[in-house]
């Protein structure tokens, strides 16, 4: 009982929210490198280039970019089995339609993976993670354009073939669902709505062609190296209806169509009636060439990749909603939220499993899971996160009973942030999810210093346990 023998323990980061170096390397211009940080209350906001004298938070992130092998040695001290990473686009493309890759870029991310082998942690690459050259954005209006089907297949099929001995688990799109239930330009893969536009019918599109970009990636894969393991990555915010009236549970079950909508064509390799339903009420569908079909049948993945941080409540009346940032939904009267408003809802994390599986009947992976909040570094240089340790400990308990009690065939674990990083929702690195504190502030301010947490320690006796002490 309890977690596989060979359970991927380990930690998630983001390119655009750690590496920086954001000039360094022959690396292109993202859109996440013209982004602000959330300020006095107002939201992050895309700048059309680089502008002087603004403060971007990618431009040096966590400086990742030179201090992984620091990084991955404390990632190793805390007994990682795998780190979930990805692989920045405009480090290997750096306009996104190059002809040709750029050397110093794959070079980089040869030697993470090195480095990453030199302690036998296995790496879990996302191929887009929140982030694409700008390029594509000002010169082909970014995913609603078919042609970056081929400029990310391509990026997919470099890299896959570059590492093909390095890397065995990769992740096509980070929260692909995403761009279909929230409204950040880089959750809509670099989509800025034009006026008029209809906006529905562009997420559709734009989402056909990720859906498709996807399945030739996975198909490119299997013949590049047969062992590969390819995961979807969906955003999994779990609802419940806010009452046992029969129109709340409709109302809920609606809620989660989109939050299904890509799990169903990734897995399933077509568009579901779930789908369909969703076509339905949009009033519009995506427009489809001869042999898309046929695209998507054969590009299913292995299995499911999701993030878990938080549960709302639907319902027709009443309903109080929250409003921390990327929440959206109700609140429950049972529940604590976090300081950003999201909801702590271990419990949740079994019944999202529970539902994934009982639907799917395909390996899961939970990549994302954790808790924003703001750390007091003691005068002596402590760091007592309990709060940090309580929840992770609650979620971990609760997959446990997934895997025990329900029968759930769960892969590994990472939590999200495992050292502090660039908050992607605003900007902040107040927000932190790490075991590894990093000496830098909201402005940019702070030596880049890092060091261990209490919930390190914790978490170190978690891995080497296998999850039996909690
Ligand atoms: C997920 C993203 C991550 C990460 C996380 C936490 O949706 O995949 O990139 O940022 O959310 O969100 P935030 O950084 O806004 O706290």
């Amino acid at each position: 009982m309890g977690f596989k023998k060979d359970f991927f323990w380990g930690g998630a980061t983001a390119a655009n929210q750690c590496e920086g170096g954001w000039q360094e390397g022959g690396k292109g211009v993202s859109i996440i490198d013209v982004e602000r940080g959330a300020a006095d209350g107002i939201p992050r906001i895309i700048d059309d280039e680089v502008l002087d004298g603004v403060y971007y938070p990618s431009h040096e992130a966590i400086d990742f970019y030179h201090r992984y092998k620091e990084d991955i040695a404390l990632f190793a001290e805390m007994g990682f089995k795998t780190f979930r990473m990805s692989i920045a686009w405009t480090r290997i493309f750096p306009n996104g339609d190059d002809e040709e890759p750029n050397e110093e870029g794959l070079a980089f991310y040869d030697r993470v993976f090195d480095e990453l082998h030199k302690y036998g942690i296995e790496p879990l690459v996302t191929l887009h993670h929140y982030e694409m050259p700008l390029n594509l954005v000002k010169k082909y209006g970014s995913w609603r354009n078919r042609k970056l089907v081929d400029f990310a297949v391509r990026f997919g099929v470099t890299v896959m073939e570059r590492y093909k001995d390095k890397v065995k688990y990769w992740l096509t799109f980070n929260e692909i669902n995403a761009l279909l239930t929230h409204w950040r330009p880089w959750h809509q893969a670099g989509l800025v709505f034009a006026e008029k536009e209809n906006e529905n019918q562009t997420k559709l599109q734009a989402m056909h062609h990720q859906l498709l970009a996807s399945a030739l990636t996975v198909e490119a894969a299997k013949k590049i190296n047969p062992d590969f393991r390819i995961g979807c990555m969906l955003i999994y915010p779990l609802r419940y209806a806010a009452t046992c009236r029969p129109e709340d549970q409709v109302i809920t079950r609606d809620k989660m169509i989109p939050i299904y909508y890509c799990g169903d064509v990734q897995v399933r390799g077509r568009y579901t009636n779930v789908c369909r339903s969703l076509w339905k009420k949009w009033g519009c569908e995506p427009q489809m060439e001869p042999g898309d079909e046929a695209i998507l049948k054969d590009g299913t993945v292995d299995f499911i990749a999701f993030s878990y941080y938080q549960s709302n409540i639907e319902g027709e009346k009443d309903v109080e909603q929250l409003s921390g940032n990327l929440t959206w939904g109700g609140k429950n009267p049972y529940l604590k939220v976090t300081d950003w408003g999201w909801q702590i809802d271990p419990i949740g994390l079994r019944i999202a499993l529970d539902n994934l599986y009982d639907r799917y009947q395909t390996p899961l992976y939970v990549v994302e899971n954790g808790m924003g909040a703001v750390d007091e570094v003691k005068a002596d240089g402590t760091i007592d996160d309990d709060y940090r340790i309580e929840y992770l400990r609650d979620h971990i308990a609760a997959m446990r009973d997934a895997v025990d009690l329900d029968g759930v065939d769960l892969m590994g674990y990472t939590t999200w942030g495992c050292i502090d990083l660039v908050s992607a929702g605003t900007g902040e690195m107040k927000k932190r999810y790490g075991f590894i504190y990093v000496d830098k502030d909201n402005e940019g301010h702070g030596t880049l210093a890092r060091s261990r947490k209490k919930s390190f320690y914790w978490y170190q006796n978690v891995i080497r346990t296998n999850g039996e002490e909690l």
